[in-house]
């Protein structure tokens, strides 16, 4: 394939519900979604950066400064045999994963579209449905977090991801563990712990959590391999596993017993795959993460988790309970066994809907060879 035409859609989507973590509370998303052209096929994807450096040290300005100056000039016009090319093109650029991923995801649903097969099928995938999560934002107070876990469990979800952070932690997973003894309850402390901190971390060894994702510093190892070794909750890393050899180092160091896979975060489908293998061949389970995408990320993100390791429910929630109106017609809906159903039509196999896109645009800009 030769990719001719891209359209940098700048987009900002008003979230249902505030969404707060250690970070920062968001009230929407901003967006880059890509359009990319080929001679007769175009494919959509979106990159994951957000506005400020915070989960991540990319933002939605360095990605498009990346885009535009160097991986557009880099991959139009050349011939792209498939997404290990393109990786191959663009790996002299260090580092920004999330921008370099926009581009790799397309060029994996071009190559599903030339081929009349779903991205899922493309991978891999061995299962049409994959189970879903909620991940909970921070909440003022623990009434309002107790009913909107209430509220999920009504819709179906399985497991509910609670976000905490010092001063919110122990006395709220208690609260939320008396109230509801039996669920599938986990915590991401998106880093907001340090070693100093051991007596928190070793209370919550009460609860029965499936895992405790992050703990420790955004770029640490080494902190989590001995902590691994000091409380009971198994440890899952997502902020640390920049890339497959990432996952190598966390493996061979036995920092986590988890990793959750954000192929944005790891530059893409490919690299995801790696981490997914890595992490297989040495016993460490996998979910998917999310970075509170699209309907267009999203199906990326269902089509990756229907590989065999994916053995934990994933951050991977219905499109309302993240948008009003979702930029794909249909949107993604939950399955009453607490599932999401993997689009079978070719490519992303889902339609993206360019009223809603419109809705939501800030900025285009278009470039060509
Ligand atoms: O740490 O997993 C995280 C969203 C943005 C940035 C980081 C994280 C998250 C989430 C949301 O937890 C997961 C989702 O998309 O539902
Ligand atoms: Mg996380």
């Amino acid at each position: 394939m030769k990719i001719e035409r891209i359209d940098l859609l700048y987009i900002k989507m008003p979230l249902v519900l505030p969404f707060e973590t250690n970070y920062c509370r968001d009230y929407d998303m901003e967006k880059l979604i890509l359009k990319v052209y080929t001679g007769d096929l175009i494919a959509y994807s979106e990159c994951v950066a957000e506005v400020t450096p915070t989960y991540s040290y990319e933002t939605i300005g360095t990605a498009r400064e990346i885009l535009k100056t160097f991986i557009f000039p880099t991959v139009m016009g050349k011939e792209i045999r498939d997404p290990e090319c393109y990786c191959d093109l663009v790996s002299w650029i260090r580092g920004h994963e999330m921008a370099k991923a926009s581009v790799e995801n397309a060029v994996w649903v071009l190559k599903a579209l030339e081929k009349g097969v779903s991205l899922a099928a493309l991978i891999g995938g061995d299962t049409d449905r994959v189970v879903s999560g909620v991940s909970i934002g921070i909440q003022d107070r623990v009434e309002e977090l107790i009913d909107l876990i209430g509220a999920y469990l009504d819709k179906g979800y399985p497991r509910m991801k609670v976000k905490i952070k010092p001063g919110k932690d122990v006395k709220i997973i208690e609260a939320v563990r008396n109230h509801y003894p039996d669920i599938a309850l986990m915590v991401d402390a998106n880093n907001a712990y340090s070693l100093k901190d051991l007596q928190v971390l070793r209370e919550l060894d009460r609860y029965n959590l499936l895992m405790v994702e992050q703990p420790l510093d955004y770029d640490d190892i080494v902190d989590h391999v001995k902590l691994r070794t000091l409380i009971k909750t198994p440890i899952c890393l997502d902020e640390s596993i920049h890339s497959p050899y990432f996952a190598r180092v966390a493996a061979e160091l036995n920092a986590c017993q988890i990793i959750n896979v954000k192929q944005a975060r790891v530059g893409g489908l490919k690299p995801a795959v790696e981490v997914h293998d890595i992490s297989r061949e040495n016993n460490i389970g996998v979910w998917c993460g999310g970075m509170m995408e699209t309907g267009i990320g999203r199906a990326v993100n269902v089509a990756l988790a229907t590989l065999p390791n994916f053995i934990y429910p994933s951050d991977i929630s219905a499109s309302e309970r993240y948008w009003d109106r979702d930029i794909i017609d249909p949107a993604f809906t939950l399955n009453s066994d607490g599932t999401i159903s993997v689009p079978t039509g070719p490519g992303l196999g889902v339609h993206v809907d360019e009223n809603a896109l419109d809705r939501y645009m800030i900025s285009r800009e278009v470039f060509r060879i």
